[in-house]
């Protein structure tokens, strides 16, 4: 999403809801990260599985090549939704409080996303706020992570510009915390 979108949707938004938060959802997804960018697929050098399972991720610790582009391929062979993300533990502390919200007004199901509208699971038609008691604007469509639904795959392709220590984790409520977080290695 734009910048400008971003504005012109929390403008419009503001003129008819009361604030209940100093800092809104949709704003808190940054349009770029330090650590690299999202690329299309066909642009990978390398793909690496990651299995997902019922509050773990095997392997438990990836690493990577600064500049290089890689494919992960996420196989969630648990019985419950899962994520893939890609960050500091900043940024997953930050992304589990999103979560818990979407978890709070009944978005975010032990198994899935539910979709807002026309019963489309699409995750870029999610920030419509159809639903009674959600904010608008909440919606799970940040480039460094993925969902992936109990028996399904899913794929997430990036950059990583530099070199440093990340994390990829889970950050639906309580799945960090059980042991969904791995050490990703950026070397130079
Ligand atoms: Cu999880």
């Amino acid at each position: 999403m734009s910048m400008q979108s971003v504005l012109l949707r929390s403008r419009s938004f503001l003129g008819g809801c009361l604030m209940l938060l100093t800092t809104p959802l949709w704003a808190s997804p940054a349009a770029s990260y330090d650590f690299g960018q999202p690329a299309p697929a066909n642009k990978a050098t390398r793909s690496i599985e990651v299995v997902m399972g019922d509050m773990s991720f095997t392997p438990k610790a990836l690493e990577v090549k600064a500049g290089e582009t890689v494919r992960f391929v996420l196989v969630n062979k648990g019985q419950l939704l899962h994520e893939f993300n890609l960050g500091d533990s900043a940024m997953h502390a930050r992304h589990q409080q999103e979560m818990l919200q979407m978890q709070q007004s009944g978005m975010l199901t032990p198994t899935g996303m539910k979709a807002m509208e026309h019963g489309s699971m699409d995750h870029a038609s999610m920030g419509h706020g159809a639903m009674p008691g959600m904010a608008p604007g909440m919606q799970h469509d940040d480039p460094n992570s993925v969902l992936v639904e109990p028996g399904k795959q899913a794929e997430l392709t990036w950059t990583f510009s530099k070199s440093g220590s990340l994390e990829f984790a889970c950050n639906i409520p309580g799945h960090y915390q059980a042991g969904m977080v791995g050490k990703l290695t950026v070397s130079p």
